[in-house]
C-alpha cells in the first residue's frame, strides 16, 4: 500500500490532517484554512509524504534544470526594501555598478560558444534604465543571438518605467514583447499582503499591480514565474494569502510555469537581526507550496540560495526543478549571505546532484521543452550508469 494511504490509518493524525490527506489522494484542492493548518500542525514527514505523492504523480522522478546566465544592469536602486542587500548602495553610488547597453551586449557575447538557452535579466531600479533602454537592449540581444530566450525584469521595474513614460501597463508590455521579451521571472513578489509588504518593500508596486502585469503578459501569450520571499516577519497566514492570490490568477490565465519559494537571507541588509528559517522549515515550506499550488506544474528550488544539500533534499518534498546557473553572474544572493558564495555548477555536477538522490535529470529550456534527457546518459570517463549515483559513505 502506498505511504499516503497508510497515513489515513495513523491513530496520531488529527482529523484535519487526515481530511487533507484524503483530498490530496482525490486530487482535490485544499482551502486557505487547511493551508494554515498545514503550517501550524503538520510534521515534516507527513508533509513529505503528501508533497512527494503529488510530485511523483505529476513528474515521476523527473527533475529539470536549465542552462542560463544572469545579467544585472545595476545594483543601485531607488527603492529601499529592508531585506535587500543592494539597497544601501544608492547612498554610496560609487561602490555600485551601472552597465551600459554596450557592456551588457559584451556580456551576452561571452556566452557565444556556450550552449545556454536563457538570459535572466534583473537588477535595481534607476531612471536611466527606462523603456527605451530595455527596448534597445532586448532588440540588440535578439539581433545578436535570436534563439536566446530573454527572461527579463519584474513588475517592480515595469511599473516604474511605464509610469515614467506615461504608458499603460498594456501599452508598455506590448512594447517589451515586440522588442524581444520572451518571459518574466518571478521576482518582486515578496509577500503580497499589505501588512507585510508595506513594511519590507514600501513604495514599489503593490500586489494588485504585480499580479496585473503578469496577467497582461499571459494575455499576450507569454509565460512567467512567481516567487515568495518567506521566513522573515510574515506569519503563516500571509504565506497562504500570497499563494492563494497566485492560485487565483493561475486559474484565470494558466500563464505561470513555476513557483519558487525564496528563503530570506539576513546578511548585509536592514533585517540582519531577523533570524533565518531552519532547513526543516524550508522543506516544510516547499512541501506546503507543492500541496497548495495545485494548478502550478512546477515547484523550483533555487540552489545557489539554499545550497546543494538542501536542494537535493527538496526533491523529496515537492520540488521538481533546480535552477541552473552556470556562472557566478548573480550577486543578489551572494551579497545576502547565500549558501553558495560562488554558484557555479557544470552540467555534469548538476546532473550528479540530481542523480545522487535517485532522480532523473532533464535539461529543459525556459518553456520546459526537453533539451537533453540525462536519464541514461553516460559522461565520457564514467562507469556505466545504473540509475543511481551513491553518495560517498561517511564512517
Ligand atoms: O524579488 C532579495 C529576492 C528576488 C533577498 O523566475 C532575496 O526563474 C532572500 O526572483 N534573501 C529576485 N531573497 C530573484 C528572483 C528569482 C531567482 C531565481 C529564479 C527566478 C525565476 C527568480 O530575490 C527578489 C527578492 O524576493 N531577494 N534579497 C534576501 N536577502
Ligand atoms: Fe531595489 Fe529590488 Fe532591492 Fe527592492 S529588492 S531595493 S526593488 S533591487
Amino acid at each position: 500500500m502506498e505511504e499516503i494511504t497508510l497515513l489515513l490509518d495513523s491513530p496520531e493524525l488529527s482529523e484535519g490532517l487526515k481530511s487533507i490527506a484524503k483530498k490530496v489522494i482525490a486530487q482535490e484542492r485544499i482551502t486557505e484554512n487547511e493551508g494554515v493548518l498545514l503550517y501550524e500542525e503538520a510534521t515534516l514527514s507527513y508533509l513529505g509524504i503528501l508533497a512527494n505523492h503529488i510530485r511523483q504523480s505529476k513528474h515521476g522522478n523527473k527533475t529539470y534544470f536549465n542552462r542560463n546566465f544572469h545579467m544585472e544592469p545595476t545594483n543601485i536602486c531607488l527603492y529601499t526594501c529592508t531585506f535587500c542587500s543592494y539597497s544601501r548602495l544608492i547612498k554610496k553610488r560609487e561602490e555600485g555598478w551601472e552597465y551600459t547597453l554596450e557592456d551588457m551586449l559584451e556580456m551576452v557575447k561571452k556566452y557565444d560558444e556556450q550552449p545556454v538557452t536563457e538570459v535572466h535579466i534583473v537588477g535595481g531600479v534607476l531612471p536611466q534604465y527606462d523603456v527605451e533602454f530595455y527596448e534597445n537592449l532586448f532588440k540588440a540581444i535578439k539581433a545578436h543571438r535570436p534563439e536566446l530566450h530573454i527572461k527579463a525584469l519584474t513588475p517592480v521595474e515595469y511599473h516604474y518605467i511605464f509610469k515614467k513614460a506615461k504608458l499603460s501597463y498594456e501599452e508598455g508590455m506590448k512594447r517589451m514583447v515586440d522588442a524581444g521579451l520572451d518571459s518574466m521571472p518571478g521576482g518582486g513578489a515578496e509577500i503580497f499582503h499589505a501588512e507585510i509588504r508595506d513594511q519590507i518593500a514600501g513604495g514599489k508596486c503593490n500586489a494588485d499591480q504585480w499580479l496585473r502585469i503578469h496577467e497582461i503578459l499571459h494575455e499576450l501569450g507569454h509565460r512567467s514565474n512567481a516567487t515568495m520571499l518567506y521566513g522573515h516577519i510574515e506569519a503563516y497566514r500571509h504565506r497562504i494569502d500570497h499563494m492563494e492570490r497566485l492560485r487565483q490568477l493561475q486559474d484565470k490565465t494558466g500563464g505561470f510555469q513555476t513557483f519558487i519559494p525564496l528563503k530570506f537571507r539576513n546578511k548585509n541588509n536592514e533585517m540582519s537581526h531577523v533570524p533565518e528559517s531552519t532547513t526543516v522549515e524550508d522543506l516544510r515550506n516547499y512541501a506546503i507550496a507543492r500541496i497548495y499550488m495545485d494548478n502550478f506544474d512546477h515547484i523550483k528550488a533555487y540552489w545557489p540560495m539554499i545550497g546543494r544539500t538542501t536542494a537535493q533534499l527538496s526533491l523529496s518534498f515537492g520540488v521538481n526543478d533546480i535552477d541552473g546557473t552556470i556562472d557566478d553572474t548573480t550577486k543578489i544572493y551572494t551579497m545576502a549571505g547565500a549558501e553558495e558564495q560562488s554558484p557555479t555548477l557544470s552540467t555534469r555536477e548538476l546532473v550528479n546532484l540530481i542523480r545522487g538522490v535517485g532522480k532523473e535529470a532533464i535539461e529543459r529550456d525556459t518553456l520546459y521543452n526537453v533539451v537533453q534527457d540525462y536519464t541514461s546518459h553516460q559522461f565520457p570517463d564514467e562507469e556505466v550508469y545504473r540509475g543511481y549515483v551513491p553518495l560517498p559513505v561517511v564512517n
